[in-house]
């Protein structure tokens, strides 16, 4: 029973996807008598939390229920008063939570305050699909630092274009549209200056109720052209250029067209990544999608920065020594220094597959 409350809690937290960062995506569920009288997710950043946002749907008197949470209540006044306040008025009986905040301002606090309160309080319910439901959060808490997933196309035999460059497009339309919803998921996208000049992309969200991320270039010498699609949309979509030297008058021009342009520590000929970071960090940005080329993923790759990848496979074969990879540079030597991916999904997508993990921590 417990279990099926907090799966249609996790379920529903997910509707949050790619509209609460930096915040956690949370769900709740009011049960009473063994009926759902109320659910409600956090549906936004600087919005209702889910448990506010459950007892104002409440369609009976929820005094002597029972809460399901994903996360522990929070005891704070951020950008909404306490969740726990608001439990405790309620006269709800019983809070079973997913797992606990490690935000400092309440890890464990909230608990407490509910049992203060009279209210029994079991925790640690599905907590490892709660706690996964929020590896970007606990990440960006507990490390101070963007979350980074690298993703790429690429061939069965490991091209990402052909030997001219070609690589429009490798994988089919689904997988395209798939990574439209993981872009939408991320709160911004980062690329090399290469990309920028070879595809020219938008690197925006082409779905119906899609959240653009904020755009990320990476041009240490800026060479970006006045011309490219990220530059004139910039006053759409926020785009950074994350440069270490660059001609003043064409930065002034590229920042009336709407661009930021961030002037950053230099690190073996390129910008520095950790710099670029850290950057983000200040601009509350908790998680960064890298569709870069193979410089970019082997300098992320090195900066040991990167916590996910998704790749995405077509049944196709391309072959040619010069024929560009996911993961370029001089690479490593012995297979123990191998970067490792553990918790592996697969998903067949159209003709293509998609593979992803976690990068291992060692
Ligand atoms: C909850 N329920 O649905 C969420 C929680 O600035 P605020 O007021 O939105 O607070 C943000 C913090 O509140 C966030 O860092 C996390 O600790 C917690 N998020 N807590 O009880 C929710 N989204
Ligand atoms: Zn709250």
């Amino acid at each position: 029973m417990e279990r099926k409350f907090m799966e249609r809690a996790v379920w529903i937290a997910r509707r949050g996807a790619g509209w609460t960062n930096p915040n956690p995506m949370v769900g709740a569920v009011i049960v009473k008598e063994g009926e759902i009288i109320g659910e409600g997710w956090h549906e936004k950043i600087g919005g209702l939390h889910a448990e506010r946002n459950a007892l104002k749907n409440c369609k009976k008197d929820p005094r002597g229920a029972d809460l399901y949470v994903t996360l522990e209540p929070c005891c704070h006044y951020g950008k909404t008063p306490p969740c726990t306040d608001a439990i405790i008025r309620s006269g709800i009986k019983r809070v079973y939570i997913g797992c606990l905040d490690p935000n400092p301002k309440v890890a464990g606090k909230g608990a407490e305050i509910l049992k203060d309160n009279e209210i029994e309080v079991m925790t640690g319910i599905m907590e490892k699909e709660c706690r996964e439901l929020n590896d970007v959060f606990f990440y960006y808490i507990q490390h101070d630092m963007p979350y980074v997933a690298l993703k790429y196309a690429m061939t069965m035999d490991g091209k990402i274009a052909t030997r001219t460059g070609e690589s429009k497009w490798i994988t089919g339309d689904e997988a395209r549209r798939h990574t439209h919803r993981l872009r939408h998921r991320y709160a911004a996208i980062m690329a090399g200056i290469g990309t920028i000049i070879s595809d020219d992309p938008m690197l925006n969200v082409r779905l119906e109720n899609g959240n653009n991320p904020v755009r990320i270039i990476c041009d240490s010498r800026l060479r970006i052209p006045e011309t490219a699609k990220v530059v004139e949309t910039a006053k759409e979509i926020p785009t950074i250029i994350a440069i270490c030297s660059g001609d003043l008058q064409k930065i002034r021009r590229l920042e009336q067209a709407g661009c930021s342009v961030w002037n950053l520590p230099e690190e073996k000929g390129h910008v520095s990544l950790k710099a670029v970071l850290r950057e983000l960090r200040k601009q509350e940005i908790d998680s960064v999608l890298v569709e870069g080329g193979g410089i970019l993923n082997e300098a992320l790759v090195k900066s040991g920065c990167v916590n996910y990848v998704h790749t995405y496979i077509a049944p196709k074969i391309i072959g040619g020594e010069s024929a560009k990879t996911p993961v370029e540079g001089e690479g490593i030597g012995k297979l123990s220094e191998a970067l490792i991916l553990e918790h592996i999904k697969m998903k067949k997508i159209g003709e293509d597959v998609l593979l992803e993990g976690k990068v291992k921590k060692c």
